[in-house]
């Protein structure tokens, strides 16, 4: 389903300069107008954040500035997760999600855990630097039909192949559909260490989530 495009530039710009009671006002404005939780997340705070990351790129930012932009997002979450939340019906799926070992990264799982969750999922975000036999404890607990790994660094990236291993030692690797996601990481890295699914933005989790959970057996 396509979504309307709203203007969002207010909430992006307030993101983006780190004004946490701005980007908090501007996006319960946008709730108000009528904007649904995921669109706000989709079209306001995920390319705010991406254009953060690119400002660090350039050295135009450095990390404090980091922090408060990462700070304003975490705000509009608090106003966010309840409506998230709300929708009343049964969760499409479970799915556990986290950055890997070794990687502290979280703005963008943040967002996929975020838009999963509007999407109508059970989300257990297991947080960042996750050893691979956390997300195989996690899944052994109760019933798991996604696990999503996002890495940010490629030194990282080969923590996902470890905690896709970790799911075949422990002999469950088929009870679960595996997604990847993070900026370093492509389609042929995601099929070459043999996850089910890669998606390139959190948006797309939500569709490709969708797809895995019609494919489980
Ligand atoms: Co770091 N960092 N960082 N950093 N940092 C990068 C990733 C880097 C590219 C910057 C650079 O040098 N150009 C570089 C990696 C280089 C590489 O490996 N090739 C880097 C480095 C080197 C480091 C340190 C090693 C720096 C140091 O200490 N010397 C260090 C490592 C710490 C560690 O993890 N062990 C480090 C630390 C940090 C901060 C703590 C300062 C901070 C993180 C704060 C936090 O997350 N709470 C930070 C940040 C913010 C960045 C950049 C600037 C921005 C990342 C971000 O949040 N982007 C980043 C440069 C960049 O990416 N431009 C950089 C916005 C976010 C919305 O995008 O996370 O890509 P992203 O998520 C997207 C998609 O990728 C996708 O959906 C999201 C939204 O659409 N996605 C998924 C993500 N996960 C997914 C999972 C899915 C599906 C989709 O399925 C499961």
């Amino acid at each position: 389903m396509e979504l309307p495009v709203h203007d969002l530039s207010a909430l992006q710009k307030a993101v983006i300069e780190g004004e946490v009671s701005a980007a908090v006002s501007a996006a319960q404005g946008a709730l108000d107008a009528g904007v649904l939780p995921v669109e706000l997340i989709g079209q306001g705070i995920g390319p705010a954040m991406a254009e953060v990351g690119k400002l660090f790129e350039e050295g135009e930012y450095f990390v404090p500035e980091l922090l408060m932009a990462a700070r304003a997002t975490k705000e509009i979450f608090v106003i966010l997760r309840p409506l998230l939340a709300q929708s009343g019906e049964e969760p499409m799926a479970h799915v556990v999600l986290g950055t890997v070992q070794g990687d502290l990264h979280d703005i963008g799982k943040n967002l996929v855990a975020a838009m999963l969750e509007g999407g109508g999922f059970e989300v257990t975000d297991l947080g960042v630097d996750v050893p691979p036999e956390k997300f195989v404890e996690a899944v052994k607990k109760k019933p798991v039909q996604i696990v999503g790994l996002s890495a940010l660094l490629t030194t990282t990236m080969p923590a996902m192949k470890n905690t896709i291993e970790a799911f075949r030692t422990a002999g469950i690797r088929d009870q679960v559909k595996i997604m990847v996601g993070g900026a370093p990481v492509t389609r042929s890295y995601a099929e070459s260490i043999g996850a089910d699914g890669y998606s390139e933005t959190a948006a797309a989790s939500v569709e490709l989530a969708r797809q895995l959970t019609g494919t489980l057996g």
